[in-house]
């Protein structure tokens, strides 16, 4: 198949299939289109939620009230939250990077069901369009926090129904995506790849995929009996009725931790891809990695625990639930230790994706070393709904999952669109977007230890200057990230064309065209080298 070399991306996706315009979008079975729509609407949500983080960020310059009431504050955490959990990183990189590599990857044209694949992404748009809609509905926007813990999520006057349904939906997505990507890699594989010559983002996604299928109906009943609760007062949850409010925290966390492991491990995945591109050299302890990921996948299990030390839960399963979560670290530190042997001896280029890996390793450190903080019981106790939680999480959700993210758009963006970015800008925006984020979030650590609870619009005067270093912070961090978006766009209408492989990168995808046609494959790759890499010469 021909590279439409004249043709802009957007023709190039026009070229092909029954429809035209944008119902050759909204109508498409292509994966690539799939993921491509899944990143506009992914990105439109990431940057309102980015918008509320700011705004509240703001509030919190001066004590009492700086823009907002206390109210509208409740509502913009909880908004924030549900946005950032529910709509973008759950699931941000399998569905925009999953769908669109994982094929390439493997050597297919498809995934198993194209079909199925679009309605996932209108599942997702109809959670969106909900958790949207109930802003304007009857009681206002819902102010429980993105957790709708019991009993208050039961009392509150405010809509906290549609919200529900719509992660209720948001779950559907996820599940379809998961069992739409775990029968694509058992049945779709190109002729020689085994389990173990898949790359290793195909393994991230693969574990990830089955926490998405197993952890996923859990959230989903829990979501139904709330609502249950809420219109019919069965007591399930609610103490004054005999219901158990510990329950739903067990339920919730049943899911929501495993979750959080549908956050990182894809993330994983794509550091294991973008550290041997740039050191030029294979994996080092390929089927460590691997496994490690199941590992993770599997002990993630049993740690929900952990989020409930200071709810009244026995001695013994605290105990046990803190000494389970220290076991994730003996997983996580086998993937930390193998990539940085690849890097070591390895001849390193620093490009734009090693260089979101490096500011990835020394965040996501950070927020996983803190989270042996918070998982020793006699600290916990203390720590337990400060601000060094909020800290905790946005290091390893922001400084993990979204700079991989980030990355991950700067590492595909060239095979995606079959444009390059200005490079150099691109390098720019990564110490503005460290200064910012450490300021921003280092500063949540020592509030939380001094004692500031999360969740609050006021405090006492003693933390405002922490407060407002903070609120710079963020400033400068979404500076940063506007700067970065700005000069991808700017790539995607007037930079250069993109090689076929730019980087020199060793799977599948870099063998067809930047951007990839309609079928990805002219002829099904047959594999004869391995494990992970294609045999052959390189090609520019
Ligand atoms: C510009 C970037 C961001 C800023 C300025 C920001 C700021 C904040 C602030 C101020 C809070 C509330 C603290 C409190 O009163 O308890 C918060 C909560 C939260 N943020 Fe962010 N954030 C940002 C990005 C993100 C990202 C990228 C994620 C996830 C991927 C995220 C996830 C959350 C969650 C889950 C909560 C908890 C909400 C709740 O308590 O119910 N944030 N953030
Ligand atoms: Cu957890």
């Amino acid at each position: 198949m021909e590279n439409a070399d004249t043709a802009s991306y957007v023709d190039f996706y026009h070229a092909e299939g029954k429809h035209k315009g944008i119902l050759s979008w909204l109508l498409t079975t292509d994966h690539k289109r799939i993921g491509l729509m899944y990143m506009c609407s992914m990105m439109t949500f990431m940057l309102i939620g980015m918008t509320l983080g700011v705004l509240m960020k703001i509030e919190m310059l001066t004590p009492g009230k700086t823009i907002v009431s206390a109210q509208t504050y409740n509502a913009m955490f909880t908004l924030h939250g549900l946005i950032m959990i529910f709509l973008f990183i759950i699931p941000g990189l399998p569905a925009i990077f999953g769908n669109f590599m994982l094929p390439l990857q493997i050597g297919a044209r498809d995934v198993a069901f194209p079909r199925l694949n679009l309605l996932s992404w209108y599942f997702y748009m109809t959670g969106g369009i909900f958790a949207i809609l109930s802003l304007f509905l009857r009681g206002g926007p819902i102010d429980t926090g993105w957790t709708f813990y019991i009993p208050y999520s039961i009392r509150t006057g405010t809509d906290v129904i549609l919200p529900l349904l719509a992660a209720f939906i948001l779950g559907f997505s996820s599940i379809i995506t998961g069992i739409n990507f775990v029968t694509t890699i058992h049945r779709m594989r190109a002729p020689g790849m085994g389990f173990f010559k898949m790359p290793l983002f195909v393994w991230s996604l693969y574990a990830t995929a089955w926490i998405q299928i197993i952890a996923t109906p859990i959230i989903g009943i829990t979501i139904i009996l709330v609502i249950i609760e809420r219109l019919f007062q069965m007591g399930i949850f609610d103490p004054a009725l005999g219901g158990d409010p510990l329950l739903f925290q067990h339920l919730f966390w049943i899911y929501s931790h495993p979750a959080v492991y549908i956050m990182i491990l894809p993330a994983m995945g794509a550091v294991s891809e973008i550290i041997p591109t740039f050191a030029k050299r294979t994996i080092f302890g390929y089927k460590a990695i691997a496994y490690s990921s199941l590992a993770i996948a599997f002990i993630g299990y049993f740690v929900w625990a952990h989020h409930m030390f200071t709810s009244g839960i026995s001695e013994t399963s605290r105990f046990i639930f803190s000494l389970l979560t220290f076991l994730v670290a003996i997983p996580s530190g086998v993937k930390v230790f193998n990539w940085v042997a690849t890097l070591y001896k390895g001849s390193i280029t620093p490009g734009v994706p090693l260089l979101f890996v490096m500011l990835f390793v020394f965040l996501f450190s950070i927020g996983g070393l803190t989270g042996l903080v918070l998982g020793s019981l006699a600290t916990n106790a203390h720590l337990h709904d400060t601000y060094f939680v909020v800290a905790h999480f946005h290091y390893v959700m922001f400084g993990g999952t979204v700079m991989i993210f980030f990355g991950a758009l700067h590492y595909w963006f060239p095979k995606m669109f079959g444009k390059m970015y200005n490079e150099k800008i691109a390098k720019w925006t990564i110490p503005v977007i460290f200064v910012g984020f450490n300021m921003l979030y280092f500063t949540m650590f020592i509030l939380g230890y001094e004692g500031m609870p999360r969740r609050y619009w006021d405090y006492l005067p003693k933390y405002q200057t922490l407060h407002v270093i903070s609120t710079v912070g963020s400033w400068i961090l979404v500076t940063g990230i506007i700067i970065m978006l700005v000069n991808l766009i700017n790539g995607l209408r007037k930079g250069p064309k993109a090689p076929m492989n730019p980087w020199g990168g060793k799977t599948l995808e870099w063998t067809v065209p930047s951007p990839p046609p309609v079928y990805n494959f002219e002829e099904i790759p047959v594999i004869t080298h391995g494990p992970y890499y294609y045999g052959g010469e390189e090609e520019k």
